[in-house]
């Protein structure tokens, strides 16, 4: 049996769960979560997306799993929604450029938020760069149709690879998130400061809210403190953690 084959029949039996990461203020508070997927594999154990989300674009299946992601995090906040502790939080979900560019794509989300109850503005989906690349008017298009639902929008790994900053001001977005790599090389790579700093500086003009993904220490922290961004993710506050433990942990913090 191939890897393909397993993976559709993965997908068919929802072998797939999220690992939440938090997002957190200056002083630590919770602000949201980012939900990153894997794959329990009935042999090989818990899988990365990095094994498998490659074979997934490649062979379209990126579509019944992002399909499927996109009913797990409507799902999972449809469940916090009941609890007072939790019900505050949002979730950030990862959507592939594939998947976006799906005609079906923004009806998709609509029904998904209609059949879980799940409150659009509590739903983040984050979108990579590579959108910028070609027919941006069909971009804005459908994020301005969600837009209007309330779902939010963040662009992913900024600075990554292509960026057009001439249609960076036409996307209705909310927030941009540093490219991890920028972060981690922050106090050692003067032009990743740059970038870094760059970026945080960009957000205010445009209005956006911007997070540093990656922080992993203090120092680099006080850094991008600095330099004017408040909001955080990285293993300084946590890792990603299966659902149960993340539960705790924004309990723990309140
Ligand atoms: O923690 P981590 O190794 O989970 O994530 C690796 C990469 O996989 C991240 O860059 C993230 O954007 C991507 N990813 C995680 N979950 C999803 C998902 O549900 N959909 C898509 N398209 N990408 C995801
Ligand atoms: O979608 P995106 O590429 O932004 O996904 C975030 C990725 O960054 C995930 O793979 C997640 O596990 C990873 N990540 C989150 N925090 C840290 C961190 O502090 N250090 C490192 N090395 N990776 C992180
Ligand atoms: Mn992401
Ligand atoms: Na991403």
């Amino acid at each position: 049996i191939t890897l393909e084959k397993e993976l559709r029949n993965g997908i068919a039996q929802k072998q797939f769960l999220f690992h939440y990461q938090s997002q957190a203020g200056g002083n630590g508070q919770l602000l949201g979560c980012e939900a990153l997927l894997r794959w329990q594999h009935p042999s090989r154990g818990l899988l990365a997306p990095s094994e498998f989300l490659p074979l997934a674009e490649k062979t379209g299946l990126i579509a019944p799993l992002g399909q499927l992601a996109l009913d797990m995090a409507c799902g999972q906040l449809a469940l916090w929604a009941s609890h007072p502790e939790l019900a505050a939080l949002s979730v950030a979900v990862n959507v592939s450029s594939i998947q976006f560019r799906r005609p079906e794509f923004v009806e998709q989300v609509l029904a998904v938020l209609q059949r879980t109850g799940a409150e659009p503005h509590r739903l983040k989906l984050e979108l990579s760069e590579h959108l910028l690349a070609n027919n941006v008017p069909c971009v804005i298009e459908k994020m301005s149709v969600l837009k209007l639902q309330g779902v939010r929008f963040a662009l992913d790994d900024f600075g990554r690879s292509y960026s057009s900053l001439s249609h960076l001001n036409q996307l209705p977005l909310n927030e941009l998130k540093i490219e991890r790599a920028f972060v981690h090389d922050v106090l050692t790579n003067n032009n990743d400061a740059a970038m870094a700093k760059m970026i945080v500086a960009l957000a205010k003009i445009l209005g956006l809210h911007v997070i540093a993904v990656g922080v992993e220490t203090e120092a680099q922290k006080e850094f991008l403190s600095e330099a004017g961004c408040v909001e955080y993710q990285g293993y300084l506050h946590s890792h990603p953690l299966p659902v149960d433990e993340f539960e705790l942990q924004v309990l723990k913090t309140k």
